[in-house]
């Protein structure tokens, strides 16, 4: 698919938060648990729409901006690993119903535009590490780090020099009032 782009739906971290993801990580990991993901790529996944052809990217954008959804305040609390993706995560141990709903609401509209979604429940989280496929001594606790998520973003998954790059392509507000 050459005029296809590699997508997906997400939320980003206010730049400020990703540098104190980063610092904390350093001192909480050691160098073997796994590659560290870059400060600039810290995200939440909402919905991954995979390879999507300009056609079906046009359509998706335009669903998502009919999308009337509060915003919410949400608290990174949570912290595990997951050793068959090899994959060490940063989460909120009470998501936000808010964020729930967006993400339901953006994978159910990619699955009806015909992109693949896993049948695995959505579990909102933070990848901080991959290849961390062996045994991983996770903290016991995060600072619990707050913020407000006003907004969600499309990206574009591309590898560059060898690295994989999230560029965002777009984004949508999310309603300031009653934010939780
Ligand atoms: P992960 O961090 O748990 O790997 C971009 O690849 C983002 O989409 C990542 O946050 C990744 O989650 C998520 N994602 C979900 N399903 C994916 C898939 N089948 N392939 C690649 N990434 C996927």
């Amino acid at each position: 698919m050459s005029n296809s782009r590699r997508l997906f739906f997400a939320l980003p971290l206010p730049a400020a938060l990703q540098q104190q993801v980063i610092h904390w990580r350093a001192n909480a990991f050691q160098p073997e648990d796994g590659r560290p993901v870059a400060a600039a790529n810290l995200h939440l996944t909402l919905a991954f729409l995979g390879d999507v052809s300009t056609q079906k990217e046009l359509a998706l954008k335009t669903l998502a901006g009919r999308i009337r959804q509060t915003g919410f305040n949400l608290c990174l609390d949570d912290l595990g690993h997951w050793p068959r993706p090899g994959v060490v995560w940063l989460g909120s141990k009470r998501a936000p119903r808010a964020l729930l709903q967006l993400a339901e609401l953006l994978r159910s509209q990619a699955a009806r535009s015909g992109c693949y979604q896993s049948p695995l429940p959505f579990y909102p989280h933070i990848t901080l590490l991959r290849a961390a496929t062996k045994p991983v001594a996770v903290p016991p606790a995060t600072p619990g780090w707050r913020f407000s998520v006003d907004h969600f973003s499309l990206y574009q998954s591309v590898i560059e020099h060898g690295r994989t790059r999230y560029h965002p392509l777009a984004q949508w507000p999310l309603n300031t009032q009653d934010t939780q």
